[in-house]
C-alpha cells in the first residue's frame, strides 16, 4: 500500500478567497492525498511553522488579493532560513496571477503556478508526480522541531508500509508514555463528532499560553505544549486534516501540533498514535494534548494501557435521551465530562441527566458546562484550572460545576 502524500494548503494573509482551495482540497483527498488545511488569512510564519511540524512534502497556496510575488517568495525564503527547503511551494490564483508574475515567482523558488482553466486532474497529476516519489536521504535536521517532525513521519510511515519488524527495533528506544523519563502530562479529549473538542482545546491552549507568559516574566522558563490531532480516513484514501483551521491560538511557536489521519483504524485513533504519543511525551513538552476523531457510543480510545493521564469526554447537549446515555461507554471511564455548547437550549437538561448518570459510577468524576466558542468563558476557565492542576484537590464525588 502506497504511503499517502501529505500536503499543507492555505490562503495568504488578508485574503478570504477560500472557495478555490476548498475545491482543490477535495479533489486531492479524492485521489489519496492527505491535506492539512490551515485555512484563510494565514501569515507566512504560521504557514512555515505548520509545514515543518506536519513534515509535509509541499505547501499549496491559493492567492487572489494581490501581493503574491512577495508572499510566495517569503514562504520559500523562510523555509530556507529554518533549514526546511526540502518542503516545496506551489499554488494558483485564477486570473490574478499573470504568466509574467508566475515566471518571477518560479525564479524565486516556487515549483509551479496553476492558471485559470487548468483541470483539477492536471493539478492532482502534478502533485502525485512531483511530490509522490520516495524522499531523498535527508540531511541532518537543523532544529529540534524538524527532528521531531521527521521522527513522527518515520513512525507513521513504518506502520503504513508494514515495516513493523524494523520499526519495533527502534521502538525499543521509545519508552512507554508513563515511564519515568516522560514528564509531560498527557490529556486525552474524545467525544462525538462536532461536540466542540477542537474549539475547546484551542481555548485551553490560549489559557496555557497566557499563564506561561505570566510565569515567564518571573522565571524566564519557557514551556511548550504538543497537540496530536486526529481526523478520519480509510485505508489507501486521502483525508482532510482540518483542525489547524479551527485552532487559531495554537498556531504559536510554543505549540507543536501534528495532524494524523486514522488510516483505516476504527475507534478514534491511528495505528501509529501510541508510538507517536510516546515520542511526544518524552520530548520535553509540559502538556501533550490528544484529540480523537468524533467517536461513537462504544468507543474507548484511551483504554490501551497507559496512554493518557487524564481523559476528557466532550459531549454535545443533543445526544438524544437518558437511554442513549446508558450506552456511552466513555461516561464510565472519563475523568472529566464536559457539556459543551451550554448556550444551547437543551444544555440544562443535558447537565442534569449526565450528572445523574455519573452519580451511578460512584467515582470522582467531574462535570463541567462550557461554551467553547465564547472567549473568556468561565466554564472553560474552570476546566483549565482542573487540567492545569491549579484547582482544589478533586472532590470525592461528582461535583456540580456551574
Ligand atoms: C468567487 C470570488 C469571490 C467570492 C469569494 C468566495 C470565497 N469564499 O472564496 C467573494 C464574492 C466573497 C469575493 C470577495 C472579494 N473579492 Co473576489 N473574486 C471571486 C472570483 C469571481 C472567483 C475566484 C474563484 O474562487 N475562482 C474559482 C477557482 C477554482 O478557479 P480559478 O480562480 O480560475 O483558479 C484556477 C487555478 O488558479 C487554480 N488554483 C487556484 N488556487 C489554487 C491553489 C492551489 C494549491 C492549486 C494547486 C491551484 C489553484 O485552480 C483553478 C483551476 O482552474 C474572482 C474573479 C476571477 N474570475 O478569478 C474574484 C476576485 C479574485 N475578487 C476580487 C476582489 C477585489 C474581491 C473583494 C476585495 C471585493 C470587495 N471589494 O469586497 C472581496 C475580498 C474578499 C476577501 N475577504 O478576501 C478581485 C481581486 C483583484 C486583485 N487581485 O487585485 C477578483 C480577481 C475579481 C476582479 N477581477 O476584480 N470574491
Ligand atoms: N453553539 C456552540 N457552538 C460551538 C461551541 N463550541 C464549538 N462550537 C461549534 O461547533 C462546531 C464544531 O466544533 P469543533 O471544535 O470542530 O468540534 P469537534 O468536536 O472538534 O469536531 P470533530 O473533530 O469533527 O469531531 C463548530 O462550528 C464550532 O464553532 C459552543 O460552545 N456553542
Ligand atoms: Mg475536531
Amino acid at each position: 500500500m502506497a504511503i499517502p502524500i501529505r500536503i499543507l494548503t492555505a490562503v495568504p494573509i488578508c485574503d478570504g478567497h477560500d472557495s478555490a482551495i476548498n475545491t482543490i482540497n477535495l479533489e486531492l483527498i479524492r485521489h489519496g492525498i492527505e491535506v492539512i488545511y490551515l485555512g484563510y488569512h494565514r501569515s507566512v510564519g504560521d504557514i512555515v511553522r505548520a509545514a515543518i511540524q506536519e513534515d509535509v512534502r509541499a505547501i499549496g497556496i491559493s492567492s487572489y488579493n494581490g501581493g503574491h510575488i512577495e508572499f510566495f517568495a517569503e514562504v520559500v525564503d523562510l523555509l530556507r532560513k529554518r533549514g526546511a527547503d526540502y518542503i516545496k511551494v506551489f499554488g494558483g490564483g485564477g486570473g490574478t496571477i499573470t504568466h509574467e508574475d508566475a515566471a518571477v515567482m518560479k525564479r524565486r523558488g516556487v515549483d509551479q503556478i496553476f492558471f485559470a482553466g487548468t483541470s483539477l486532474d492536471d493539478m492532482v497529476k502534478f502533485v502525485h508526480q512531483r511530490y509522490g516519489k520516495p524522499r531523498e536521504k535527508r540531511v541532518r535536521a537543523k532544529t529540534r522541531d524538524i527532528a521531531l517532525a521527521r521522527r513522527l513521519t518515520e513512525i507513521e510511515e513504518a506502520k503504513e508500509s508494514r515495516k513493523e519488524k524494523v520499526e519495533s527495533k527502534k521502538q525499543k528506544k521509545i519508552p512507554n508514555p508513563r515511564s519515568a523519563i516522560c514528564n509531560s502530562k498527557v490529556i486525552g479529549f474524545t467525544g462525538p463528532g462536532g461536540a466542540g473538542k477542537t474549539t475547546l482545546i484551542d481555548e485551553l491552549v490560549l489559557r496555557f499560553l497566557n499563564k506561561d507568559r505570566q510565569l515567564r516574566k518571573a522565571s524566564r522558563a519557557e514551556s511548550r505544549i504538543a497537540i496530536l490531532s486526529h481526523d478520519p480516513s480509510v485505508i489507501g484514501e486521502g483525508a482532510l486534516l482540518g483542525d489547524r483551521a479551527t485552532m487559531i491560538n495554537s498556531q504559536n511557536d510554543c505549540v507543536f501540533m501534528r495532524s494524523m489521519a486514522t488510516r483505516g483504524q476504527a475507534g478514534g485513533l491511528s495505528p501509529a498514535t501510541h508510538d507517536c504519543l510516546a515520542l511526544l511525551a518524552q520530548s520535553n513538552f509540559d502538556h501533550v494534548i490528544i484529540e480523537t476523531v468524533g467517536t461513537g457510543q462504544e468507543a474507548m480510545p484511551f483504554q490501551k494501557s497507559g496512554i493518557v493521564d487524564l481523559t476528557v469526554l466532550v459531549m454535545n447537549p443533543d445526544y438524544g435521551s437518558r437511554l442513549q446515555l446508558q450506552k456511552i461507554v466513555m461516561l464510565d471511564l472519563a475523568d472529566i465530562v464536559v457539556v459543551n455548547k451550554s448556550d444551547l437550549q437543551r444544555a440544562r437538561t443535558a447537565h442534569n441527566e449526565i450528572e445523574q448518570r455519573l452519580e451511578q459510577n460512584r467515582r470522582a468524576q467531574r462535570l463541567i458546562d462550557t461554551v467553547a466558542k465564547r472567549h473568556r468563558d468561565p466554564g472553560v476557565d474552570r476546566l483549565f484550572d482542573l487540567i492545569s492542576g491549579s484547582a482544589q484537590s478533586r472532590r470525592g464525588k461528582v461535583g456540580r460545576e456551574t
